[in-house]
């Protein structure tokens, strides 16, 4: 399946504001400080740190770069550091190819993750197996997106970039698809806040 086609191919609907889980800086203009030196009189909210699809920060980006990327917004996701961007293509690039992944996963893994929003279509079908993460690209057309909380979205981000998944070509690195933290360790309600009880 060639993810890079599919996802260029699909107009995506995006519900950006759920996957920045951020704190998204308003009424006032932008700029490109990287520093957080203090409260921004101006702003209602200061953005402290964003969320889009899990391990793209934590696993792409170096520690000296999790700042960049908590400070910047989606938009800047596709631009060179260079160019005042978080470079989300070319952090993957830069960590896949340490690992001698394939052109194939590589280009994919951008694509799909380019820019960093959980993307949800909400126009779709919400039918059993059509909601999760990353179903908006495995599932072209149909696919709901999001991310449920029973996904193992650990396993499946790893597994998308040592296994075979999006490349059946390419090696499968040995003990690198899985945290071994398999999803039935949780239980979830059916009810708020959905989550098992703390223990
Ligand atoms: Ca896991």
């Amino acid at each position: 399946m060639n993810l890079t086609r599919i996802v260029s191919a699909t107009p995506k609907r995006t519900i950006a504001g759920l996957m920045t889980l951020s704190l998204v800086a308003v009424a006032s203009a932008c700029n490109d400080s990287t520093e957080l030196i203090g409260v921004d009189t101006n702003k209602v909210y200061v953005q402290i740190e964003r969320l889009g699809n899990p391990l793209v920060s934590e696993v792409f980006f170096p520690k000296r770069d999790h700042g960049l990327h908590n400070n910047k917004s989606p938009i800047d996701d596709i631009r060179t550091m260079q160019d005042g961007g978080t470079d989300v293509p070319g952090h993957i690039r830069a960590f896949a190819s340490q690992f001698g992944r394939s052109e194939t996963i590589i280009t994919t893994l951008g694509a799909v993750l380019t820019p960093d929003e959980l993307l949800v279509y909400p126009n779709r079908s919400t039918a059993a197996g059509n909601v999760g993460w990353l179903t908006w690209a495995l599932k072209p057309g149909t696919g709901y997106g999001g991310r449920m909380l029973g996904d193992d979205v650990v396993d499946a981000g790893l597994t998308a970039i040592f296994g075979n998944l999006l490349d059946p070509a390419a090696p499968v690195v040995a003990g690198l698809t899985s945290d071994n933290v398999p999803a039935s360790v949780r239980s979830f309600s059916n009810s708020f806040p959905y989550l098992e009880a703390p223990r």
